[in-house]
């Protein structure tokens, strides 16, 4: 069985980063491996959450792993707290990084053209660091802008997308994706990038008219357990992309349904079966 290391925040409630990465990734078959970069009450969405910084507990959590000689198919950062913690990631890499391990950034700090409260510049340039060690990437268009100091446009053409992936490129990762990409109108998905092909790969699905936390940690968790089942990573972007436009217009059916979070657990057997008939 693949083992993957995820490695992001646990919101306890609010549906994202590990509430999202554990479940989806361990459906998928993969044995998922945890480390909590801090407990919060809840995202940071929500008013007056607490947040207990977990930053001294990651050497020692780590070096036990070391000793034990525990190593890694994938890794696989989301949501982190601090520069601080940016740059032990850099070093857990280097640990933990063997042959054929996946190092799979989501650089979680933005959207809609705002940093996320807890976050400023410099630590949106220190996200760059971070995507230069990866082999894919996977920032929204408000994240990029922020990493390739380009001006964030809610309206833009495919040429626009090309210069952000091809700067995106130029901070190292072999594959960029874009996320949140509309070519055309009612349409949303993803473009990719390879650097060493110097192939695209484009994928749009119809827009939802919505928009819910926790869905970007939604699509990167498919992604990499589709990655693990040997999915290759255009067709593992383009199942993560449905799935989540699927949940999140089954969420839209709910009328009880919480503002904070997508009902992923009632689409979760359906990206099972997607993913192994893909496998
Ligand atoms: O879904 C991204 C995310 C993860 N973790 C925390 C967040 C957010 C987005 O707001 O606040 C704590």
């Amino acid at each position: 069985m693949k083992r993957v290391l995820t490695v992001q925040d646990v919101s306890c409630l609010g549906k994202c980063s590990l509430t999202i990465a554990l479940p989806v990734i361990s459906a998928l078959g993969s044995e998922t491996v945890i480390l909590p970069t801090a407990v919060l009450s809840t995202h940071t969405m929500f008013k007056n959450f607490t947040c207990l910084d977990l930053s001294d507990q990651l050497g020692p959590i780590t070096e036990h792993w070391k000793s034990e000689g525990v190593r890694f198919d994938a890794i696989y950062t989301g949501y982190l707290g601090t520069a601080e913690q940016i740059d032990m990631m850099k070093k857990l890499f280097s640990d933990f990084r063997g042959d054929g391990t996946v190092v799979f950034v989501d650089p979680v700090m933005a959207d809609n053209g705002k940093l996320y409260p807890a976050f400023d510049l410099a630590y949106a340039k220190k996200n760059s660091e971070l995507c230069a060690c990866a082999d894919i990437i996977v920032p929204n268009i408000t994240e990029a802008a922020f990493m390739t100091d380009m001006p964030y446009r809610e309206e833009y053409g495919e040429d626009y997308i090309k210069e952000m992936l091809s700067r995106l490129a130029e901070l190292g990762a072999k594959i960029s994706v874009l996320t949140g990409v509309s070519l055309s109108a009612g349409k949303t998905g993803v473009m990719g990038f390879d650097k060493e092909t110097g192939e695209y790969y484009v994928y749009q699905n119809d827009r939802v008219p919505a928009s819910y936390h926790g869905t970007g940690d939604l699509f990167s968790s498919a992604c990499v357990g589709c990655i693990m089942r040997g999915i290759d990573w255009r067709d593992a972007m383009r199942i993560a992309a449905d799935y989540t436009a699927r949940t999140i217009e089954i969420t839209l059916q709910n009328p009880a349904k919480p503002w904070y979070g997508v009902d992923f657990e009632k689409t979760l057997p359906e990206l099972i079966k997607t993913a192994e008939q893909a496998s």
